[in-house]
């Protein structure tokens, strides 16, 4: 291919060349892949038919019912939604609609966080875009839908083999009327750790281009200076820049006096200087009792000129009831989730709220009968995910007491059960209540919230309670995400750090006390660029360039799987999750317009090497393709 490529070139062709053309031309070395997609496609079914998916309990492939996918075909797209508003007024002009405009608002956060805190974020593109058309129909009133950012970016990735920017820039075609949010962790992005201020800039330029309009931007200790590069980037960039204060202790317990009303004012007014459009509060674990929210939200309303819009859980069971008194304290937008996909963990139903304010005079212009069908379609997609469930099945208002945040709970199981801690979740859920005074009551939320969690399973899994930190701490090797918490890596925490806990803790290592981005080498993309070109040997894009700064690792095993098996976003989720039984036949659709038929003839015995024949029929054709059985 290099040769033929040569020869096309015009330079070759001119005849006015010597051989530096070579070296000056890079897409000499971009060859066509070669498009044997059946294949690839039959390695993966086999591999995971015989070996299973992480994290899929069962062996054998259940019957699920087909979904019911809304029918729309007879209703056209609103011509003009919040996204042709924005794009209209520009976002300081939007920000005062929002703010002067008499209704509640509402976020739809099924796409992104609703999953993330129910299923792991395992929801995976195809499911999305199978319902993304009809919900732009059904719900044109809808303020914004969250669906990016968060965990989804790297999940996307690591766990289901896709690539999250195509699934924006798909959603975005398919979604023209409302406007897309994400979330972003400030200077961590969509990642655990901080970045350099000029991948922050980029990723953020970059997240705009591909669709996002509004970014609710936090920072996981509250921390003003950790937010601020991301706000004025935003704002470069002509979107809407929602700022976060993260809720955590409660306002109406006179005891708790570290995150008090005054706190929250002082945090708000900070955020309105520097420069958000919209004040989010960000109730991450679902602390905002329903009076506190009525405080909270008249106070702020008060405090600074901003709209503001309201997050939270539903884990305690109180959800409806605090967006309620939010209402009433005149909220400008509420998140929430489609009836199914909704409480516990995920967000209160909107299908719920819009009952619970018929006769009020805050009724809603939803389309209920739409809710109702959107409702019906995920009933169905979530038992594809059902692996995935925390096993939570009732509210638990011990979140009072332990503070973890909803998108974390599931998460924290897993981990818990991977280090042999299974049946010790309780002694785990109430050391992280106790972590987090160990600490000095500090704000929980990705990613400060995970050293909260390594640390409890730490103390867990070693029979340790505080008094051993403190006796015997010196001669403890604490988790990295610890040591490097209390390095200063994620920032300040408000009040600081307690600080003979952090002499321990660090053995000596000397504490940032400025913002880490700071200090960090600004990262050099066109070197990024030239080792991915020359890695992948093909043209790369801005998006990957971002990934690979952010993932390194996650996203170069994201390729070599893409070389493996190809895009396998086209197969439905129960054979990407469960493979095929024998004697089963699929469609596949690889491409407009172009369907492979799969069956699955026979599974060959396991040869002394560990792998199997498996006998595939691909349309109608027999093909065998050999996998290595891990069992
Ligand atoms: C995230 O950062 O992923 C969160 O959902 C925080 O609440
Ligand atoms: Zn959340």
């Amino acid at each position: 291919p290099f040769l033929e490529n040569v020869m096309q070139h015009k330079d070759f062709l001119s005849g006015e060349y010597n051989t530096s053309f070579v070296d000056s031309s890079p897409e000499l070395f971009v060859f066509a892949k070669r498009r044997d997609r059946g294949t690839k496609l039959l390695n993966y079914i086999g591999n995971v038919t015989v070996n299973g998916f992480p994290g899929i309990s069962s062996s054998e492939k259940p019957t699920f019912e087909d979904v019911i996918i809304p029918n729309v075909s007879d209703i056209q797209i609103a011509d003009k939604g919040t996204k042709q508003l924005l794009d209209e007024l520009g976002p300081d002009e939007f920000s005062k609609w929002l703010k002067n405009q008499p209704n509640v608002l509402f976020t739809d956060t099924t796409f992104r966080d609703a999953h993330q805190s129910l299923l792991a974020t395992r929801i995976r593109s195809k499911d999305l875009q199978a319902v993304a058309e009809q919900t732009s129909k059904l719900l044109p009133n809808l303020f914004s839908m969250e669906m990016w950012g968060g965990a989804t970016f790297d999940v996307a990735y690591r766990f289901l083999n896709e690539d999250p920017w195509e699934r924006l820039l798909t959603l975005r075609q398919q979604v023209p009327n409302i406007l897309f949010q994400m979330l972003l962790r400030g200077s961590n992005a969509v990642g655990y750790k901080n970045y350099p201020d000029n991948l922050v800039k980029k990723f953020i330029e970059a997240s705009a281009q591909a669709g996002i309009d509004v970014f609710r931007i936090f920072d996981s200790l509250n921390w003003i200076k950790g937010m601020e590069v991301a706000i004025d980037a935003v704002r470069e960039n002509g979107k809407l820049a929602e700022a976060s204060i993260c809720y955590t202790g409660d306002i109406l317990d006179p005891s708790r006096t570290k995150y008090d009303l005054a706190y929250y004012k002082e945090l708000a007014k900070d955020l309105e200087s520097a420069g958000a459009h919209i004040l989010a509060i960000k109730d991450m674990a679902g602390l905002l009792k329903p009076q506190a929210a009525y405080a909270l939200i008249s106070e702020l309303k008060a405090t600074v000129d901003l709209p503001i819009h309201l997050h939270t859980h539903d884990t305690s069971g109180n959800g409806l009831y605090t967006y309620i008194k939010a209402i009433e304290a005149g909220i400008d937008v509420v998140d929430v989730a489609i009836g199914s996909m909704s409480g516990l963990t995920s967000q209160p139903s909107v299908n719920s709220l819009y009952y619970a304010l018929q006769g009020s005079d805050f009724e809603t212009n939803l389309n209920i009968n739409g809710l109702e069908q959107l409702s019906t379609y995920w009933e169905g997609v979530r038992k594809y995910y059902s692996s995935f469930e925390s096993g939570m099945v009732s509210p638990h208002t011990e979140v009072y007491q332990h503070e973890m945040p909803g998108g974390q709970y599931s998460n924290l199981k897993q981990q818990a059960k991977a280090v042999g801690l299974g049946d010790r979740f309780e002694a785990v859920k109430d050391m992280y209540g106790r972590v987090n005074q160990l600490f000095g009551d500090v704000v929980k939320v990705t990613p400060s919230s995970k050293v909260v969690g390594d640390m409890a399973l730490f103390m867990v899994q070693n029979n340790l309670v505080e008094d051993d930190i403190y006796e015997k701490g010196d001669g403890i090797d604490f988790p990295d995400s610890v040591v490097e918490f209390f390095e200063g890596q994620l920032g300040q925490p408000h009040g600081g750090f307690p600080k003979s806990l952090q002499r321990i803790i660090l053995k000596g290592k000397k504490p940032l006390t400025e913002r880490a981005g700071e200090t960090l080498k600004p990262i050099d993309f066109k070197d990024v660029e030239e080792y991915l070109f020359q890695t992948l040997k093909r043209q790369v894009t801005n998006f990957d360039i971002l990934s690979y700064c952010l993932y390194p690792k996650v996203f170069m095993d994201y390729q070599n799987n893409v070389d493996s098996y190809g895009d396998l976003s086209v197969l439905d989720t129960p054979s990407f999750f469960y493979g095929m039984k024998l004697d089963e036949e699929i469609k596949v659709d690889i491409e407009r317009g172009k369907t492979l038929i799969v069956k699955l003839v026979s599974i060959g015995q396991a040869q002394p090497d560990a792998t199997r024949v498996i006998y595939f029929e691909l349309n109608g054709q027999p093909r065998e393709v050999v996998v290595k059985d891990y069992s």
